[in-house]
């Protein structure tokens, strides 16, 4: 019941270079095999190339990994029965000694104990649609209100409600960010067609950004939505039925709280032929390296 750093992460930090920490609930439940261990291991690649120590985080046998090497790895993503780790379970998952992928939200909290300011993801959790009557909105979103990350996405996943989840994110006072462009990008696609709150252009913008915000003493890191590549992107236009479709069948089958997300993911998957992974691996390389940038920005920083 420890937390424990792998030496390469231990090592980095303590020399002060920059460190990317990456979720594993996108292994366990976000991508199908073999995609999703070939995918863990391209992101860290991409990491290491952008000159970052990737810190891939998840609870193994009780113990929370800050840095998993290559057999851990592999063996979480041929791992049957994973749970899916946020806030509120995390921590009985590790009292009783369990096997856990973390979400945003968990890998945050670890983020935060090992003093890892920057970590890469696919898409966040956010405000479900219907959630007027579900009440399902992600405890990504609180997450980003108390931990002191910055966390890169490709934006919300259009099967949430992003108007909605654009306002929880501005009542909890987390700053979202679009990289690059006004818009907010919908993870698949490059535009949301909603203005993004904010716009930085640049990583070290970022990671000034990212040190005001403790100037200040305030809780809580920042999104940052990053748009996944032109050539990679399917058109919001092209998607819009196939979420549709994929929200109606999770509502026929009694799909609901934890399991949605991974539900709906693995039914645009079908649905699309496989298109939304590639879009998906290529989102999360590109944040990957962007997760780099702003890292190697962030040691810069005096302090
Ligand atoms: N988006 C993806 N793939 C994923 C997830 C989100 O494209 O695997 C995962 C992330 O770990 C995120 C979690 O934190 O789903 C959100 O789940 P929920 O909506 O149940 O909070
Ligand atoms: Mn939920």
């Amino acid at each position: 019941m420890t937390v424990q750093l792998s030496p390469a992460v231990a090592h980095a930090l303590k020399t002060r270079k920059p460190v990317v920490a990456l979720e594993s609930t996108i292994i366990t439940h976000g991508m199908p095999r073999p995609q999703n261990l070939e995918t863990a291991r391209a992101i860290e690649a991409e990491v290491r190339k952008g000159g970052a120590e990737p810190a891939t985080i998840a609870v193994l046998d009780g113990t929370l990994c800050v840095g998993l090497d290559d057999a851990q790895l592999e063996a979480l993503a041929d791992a049957k029965g994973v749970a899916k780790l946020s806030r509120a379970d995390m921590a009985v998952c590790m009292s009783e000694g369990r096997t856990g992928a973390t979400t945003v939200a968990a890998t945050m909290i670890a983020a935060r104990i090992a003093g890892i300011a920057v970590f890469a993801t696919g898409g966040i959790g956010g405000v479900h649609r219907g959630a007027e009557t579900s009440f399902d909105v992600s405890a990504d979103l609180q997450e980003l209100s108390q931990s002191p990350v910055t966390v890169v996405a490709a934006g919300a996943k259009a099967i949430l409600d992003l108007p909605k989840t654009l306002e929880v994110l501005e009542t909890l006072g987390v700053p979202v960010i679009a990289y690059g462009q006004d818009l907010l990008p919908a993870f698949w696609s490059r535009s949301s067609g909603l203005r993004a709150p904010l716009r930085m252009d640049n990583p070290a913008d970022i990671a000034r950004a990212h040190r005001a915000r403790a100037v200040l003493g305030l809780s809580g890191g920042q999104l940052v939505a990053n748009p996944i590549p032109e050539e990679a992107e399917i058109p919001r236009a092209e998607l819009s039925p196939v979420i549709g479709k994929a929200m109606k069948d999770a509502e026929d089958h009694g799909i609901y709280g934890k399991a949605l997300t991974p539900y709906l993911l693995q039914r645009i998957y079908e649905l699309t032929e496989g298109r939304s992974l590639e879009a998906n691996i290529a989102l999360v390389l590109n944040n990957a390296r962007l997760a780099a940038e702003i890292a190697a920005e962030m040691v810069k920083l005096p302090g």
